[in-house]
């Protein structure tokens, strides 16, 4: 079976949960569409559990670069670097302009969860983030998924899948697509992104789910970090539509 999640946020328990939940088996594969660190607590844990699984070449897991890890990719090789012998001063950190805009968006969680949790295996957090591909396309059953964490900006109705190939990375990680749009002209090929909490979509407030908008949208990040505001941690079978949730 093939598999899509995305925006795990540090949420180590909540992504084995569901990997348990799904059964989810080296016959699988699974796509995560990016924000697997910030603002949760256990980033560095969910990474190395990715980086055994892959190199194990048992398993068939697939990320695609969010934000989050565009913001992490800037910063975390120089501190790995400077840090690499002594503790890092928490406080400190905070003080240095150049890191305010990733830690106001949950960079300090990820940053602790590295320096916590990993020694010589820091720098394989690095090396993978760097390695991170912008988009993926699928096919399951004769459906067509193009995957990306954000979305873009071309118009629903003039975008091609291979316009995707030469739009900036940045657009990709950043953007959000129009929900109820139908793209690519082809009711054969679907649209799925992370990246805007589908809890941000509904009008009321509700246990939030996996975004299906009127055309051939569809939005997985159910906000697995925001247990406060209704969130959880979605993922969607592309063989059977099946949704789970933890
Ligand atoms: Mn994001």
């Amino acid at each position: 079976m093939t598999y899509v999640m995305s925006d795990l946020h540090g949420e180590y328990e909540k992504y084995l949960a569901m990997l348990r939940r799904i059964n989810f088996s080296t016959k699988d594969t699974l796509y995560i569409l990016g924000d697997i660190c910030d603002r949760g607590k256990n980033s560095a844990m969910i990474y190395l559990d990715i980086i055994k699984r892959i190199k194990s070449k048992k398993y068939n897991i697939i990320v695609i670069k969010g934000n989050h890890e565009d913001m992490a990719e800037k910063h975390l090789r120089n501190l790995i670097e400077e840090f690499s012998t002594g503790d890092i001063n928490p406080l400190e950190l905070r003080s240095r302009k150049e890191l305010w805009n990733w830690y106001g968006n949950g960079g300090e969680e990820t940053v602790l969860s590295i320096f916590k949790e990993c020694n010589e295996d820091r720098y394989l957090i690095c090396n993978f983030i760097e390695s991170l591909s912008h988009y993926q396309i699928a096919e399951v059953n004769g459906k067509k998924y193009v995957m990306m964490h954000g979305g873009f900006d071309i118009k629903p109705e003039n975008a091609t899948i291979d316009d995707i190939a030469n739009l900036e990375p940045k657009e990709l990680m950043w953007s959000c697509p129009e929900f109820d749009a139908t793209y690519f002209n082809d009711d054969n090929t679907y649209l799925i992104v992370g990246h805007t909490p589908t809890i941000m979509l509904r009008v009321t407030l509700q246990e939030a789910s996996i975004f299906r908008g009127k055309g051939n949208v569809i939005d997985v990040d159910c906000g697995a970090v925001f247990s406060d505001f209704c969130g959880r941690l979605g993922c969607l079978c592309l063989d059977t539509n099946q949704e789970f949730y933890v």
